[in-house]
């Protein structure tokens, strides 16, 4: 699982037309960093980005839930421990929000007792409620409930000023009218606010139609002058539902029909949608996701016109993902349109809610409005039941959110989770890492990090579930730290205020020279600031901490992908990386059948003068292993290391005290070492010898004089074997000399 989904550029021709490379290199791929907020839910089904109250300096909180547990759950995202459960409703399906009662705190409508599925639907149940936020201490408390009204299996409702502006409405969108009927019409209700919205019992309701519409899955709310109006996504495509005020009544009018019926399933017509703009055309294209749980998405697009009325849409089918599963239901669930990357016109993005490989968002970019022409990349692997947005980090860039779908006898991912993905698109962001394979290892060309204005990063390697990355900060860039990231600086620096002591702590390519300095970082606002040079930073990101704190017993269990993006070439994304039995590379009678282990290995170059940088590889140790005493005397690189995993603990760098001190394997007794372990996520400065301006000495050939030394992997009685893992870092002295 790849933290960073940056995914290969696939052309969705629509009509068939040669695509010149050049239109292609005009768009770079989209970029979003993803943090886990809640994983293995007991259910999942919807999420909603929300602002507790209308001060615009209050963060974007989320509320997330599903219909086993029916937790209405509201996440704090800056802080992603706690959840404050606000309700607990048997089976809620949709909310929508507004400021119902008009106290500057938004409140949320949300419908519930759904049943089990829309055929197995409550015949009593679809109530709609509004939950009371309750101000201040919203986080803390359960909201209060106050009854709105009901009809049997309410699926989606949405708040707005459908008729008028001076009271709230709710439309009330059912899903079937009964229990196993997906033949009847449903009922299409308007709930009004009443006088007292405190003390009301409940509110006034009125059919809007009850004949036209079948299996709604989905609705999107547009303004219509001052009045809200709907798109319903049903088994009769899409459909544009307002009401008209001159004619003082509603009026349905098709968009279009939407997925064919066809003869194997009961399903045909459109099952979400979302409203694209393009520049000044708010209403430009619609994108849908058909037909109810449907595996097509399709696109309706119109000549340009700002109204829906006498307009030809023409529906242009992108892809269809997967085949339908007996219950004629395929993966896609729900389908928003944003304007992610700033350049006036909306891209798309489709939910998958699984199984695999359809399973997670794909990114949908427009490229020829006249040909209905779009790019796509996958900007998650995460199943998605829905998406929301937001800008959750409040750096002026549109974020989304998902939460997995999790229902029983629909689908149940396995994984059920929340997850937001920042957006990290700059307009003026290109691809700037060059990856080339040589020798079966892989060079990385790198900008210079103030050669970039945004934050560039690069996973290329996952060992044992810890996701190895490149990044690169331009200068005072802040990035998003969390508990599960411990951070190697390169080159350049980060500072940070200390979430305990409160005290500035700083971090540079090398901590102090012959001392272990963990990688971990607890920063109070959970940010890192690079400095005025920017930095190069190594970055390991854990999934999941007790796996990784189970020793390795065994090295050919341990899991090693290339996590290269899928924008890479298959060629580079096919390499295969491994450890190998150092006796393979050094058949010294030393390392014969001794549990030492190399995996090569990555080349970092600065791409603008092809100065080498750093050489990185990986090595692994068995308990008690001695991975060889050496000095350097041939090598001219200024090595340090960090350690991913220690095995007994306490493995880590033996030296000798000085580098005039003589080594002889038969005469040098373990003893005259000097110990310095290196815990899991830890790293150790410069063993090297350092002149009075602490610059690496140099032998004339340009070698690096160091005292002899190795690592050592500790020992554990108690445990049969278990692995250290680490990785050498071997910088161009030249860093550290001018
Ligand atoms: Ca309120
Ligand atoms: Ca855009
Ligand atoms: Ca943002």
């Amino acid at each position: 699982m790849n933290f960073y989904r940056e995914s290969i550029l696939i052309l969705v021709i629509v009509q068939l037309f040669l695509v010149k490379q050049t239109v292609i290199g005009q768009f770079s791929s989209p970029i979003f960093e993803k943090q886990s907020i809640a994983q293995n839910l007991g259910d999942g089904y919807w999420i909603e980005a929300i602002r507790l109250n209308n001060q615009q300096t209050t963060n974007t909180q989320l509320i997330g839930y599903g219909l086993t547990e029916g937790h209405i759950n509201l996440y704090q995202t800056t802080n992603t421990t706690t959840a404050n459960t606000i309700e607990i409703l048997d089976s809620p399906v949709a909310m929508d929000q507004a400021d119902v009662n008009g106290d500057g705190f938004q409140d949320v409508v949300i419908c519930f007792e759904y049943g089990r599925t829309m055929l197995d639907c409550d015949p009593d149940g679809g109530k709609i409620v509004w939950l009371e936020n309750p101000g201040l201490n919203a986080n803390q408390q359960t909201w209060k409930k106050h009854y709105v009204g009901k009809s049997t299996a309410m699926h989606r409702l949405k708040i707005g000023h459908f008729t008028q502006t001076q009271r709230w409405e709710i439309i009330g969108l059912p899903i079937v009218s009964q229990p196993n009927d997906l033949v009847s019409a449903v009922p299409v209700i308007l709930f009004q606010q009443p006088e007292n919205v405190h003390n009301a019992t409940d509110w006034p309701e009125k059919i809007i139609n009850e004949d036209y519409f079948h299996v709604i899955h989905d609705a999107e709310l547009i303004k219509k002058g001052q009045l809200d109006s709907l798109l319903i996504a049903s088994l009769e495509g899409i459909t544009w539902l307002y009401f008209d005020r001159s004619k003082n009544q509603w009026t349905i009018q098709n968009i279009g029909n939407g997925e064919p019926q066809q003869q194997q399933t009961a399903f045909y017509g459109s099952g979400s949608l979302g409203v694209g703009k393009i520049r000044y055309d708010n209403f430009s294209y619609i994108a849908t996701a058909e037909p109810f749980h449907g595996n097509t998405v399709a696109v309706y697009m119109k000549s340009i016109d700002n109204h829906f009325t006498q307009i030809q849409w023409k529906r242009y089918v992108l892809d269809v993902y997967g085949y339908v599963n007996k219950q004629g239901e395929g993966p896609i669930h729900h389908i928003v349109c944003a304007d992610f990357d700033n350049d006036g016109d909306d891209e798309f993005l489709v939910a998958l809610r699984g199984p695999s490989p359809n399973e997670g968002v794909y990114y949908y970019k427009l490229i020829d409005v006249s040909r209905g022409l779009f790019y796509k990349w996958k900007v998650s692997n995460d199943s998605a039941a829905r998406i929301t947005l937001g800008d959750f980090d409040s750096d002026g860039l549109l974020d989304f959110a998902t939460i997995s779908y999790a229902v029983p006898d629909y689908y149940v991912s396995h994984n059920p989770s929340i997850n937001i993905f920042y957006n990290r698109n700059n307009t003026r962001h290109q691809n700037r890492f060059q990856v080339t394979k040589q020798n079966n290892q892989l060079q990385f060309k790198i900008p210079r990090p103030n050669q970039v204005v945004a934050q560039e990063i690069l996973p290329f390697l996952t060992v044992n579930g810890i996701t190895l990355s490149l990044e690169i900060l331009p200068p005072f860039h802040s990035r998003q730290i969390d508990s599960y990231t411990y951070i190697k600086v390169l080159w350049g620096d980060l500072t940070w205020i200390d979430a305990t002591t409160r005290t500035y702590q700083s971090r540079t390519a090398l901590c102090r020279a012959r001392s272990v300095c963990s990688l971990e970082i607890h920063s109070d606002n959970n940010q890192i600031q690079a400095g005025r040079e920017g930095a190069i930073i190594f970055v390991h990101k854990i999934y999941d901490r007790l796996h990784n704190l189970s020793p390795i017993e065994n090295i050919d269990k341990v899991i090693v992908q290339n996590s290269l993006p899928e924008y890479y070439s298959e060629e580079l994304r096919q390499l295969t990386f491994q450890f190998v039995p150092y006796y393979q590379y050094q058949p010294d009678p030393q390392f014969k059948d001794v549990e030492f282990y190399n995996l090569k290995g990555f080349d970092i170059k600065f791409a603008d003068s092809n100065d080498h940088f750093c050489y990185v590889q990986l090595w692994a140790a068995g308990l008690n292993v001695n991975a060889g005493v050496h000095n350097h005397a041939k090598d001219t690189f200024c090595e340090v290391h960090a350690c991913l995993i220690n095995g007994s603990g306490k493995g880590g760098m033996h030296y000798l005290n000085s580098s005039t001190q003589q080594y002889d394997p038969l005469k040098t007794s373990d003893s005259a070492f000097q110990q310095l372990p290196v815990p899991s996520f830890s790293e150790h400065g410069p063993l090297w010898d350092m002149d009075a301006q602490n610059k690496p000495v140099l032998r004339p050939d340009s070698t690096v004089v160091y005292p002899w030394h190795k690592w050592q992997a500790g020992t554990n009685t108690s445990l049969k074997q278990s692995f250290d893992i680490w990785a050498a870092f071997e910088f161009n002295p030249r860093l550290f000399t001018n």
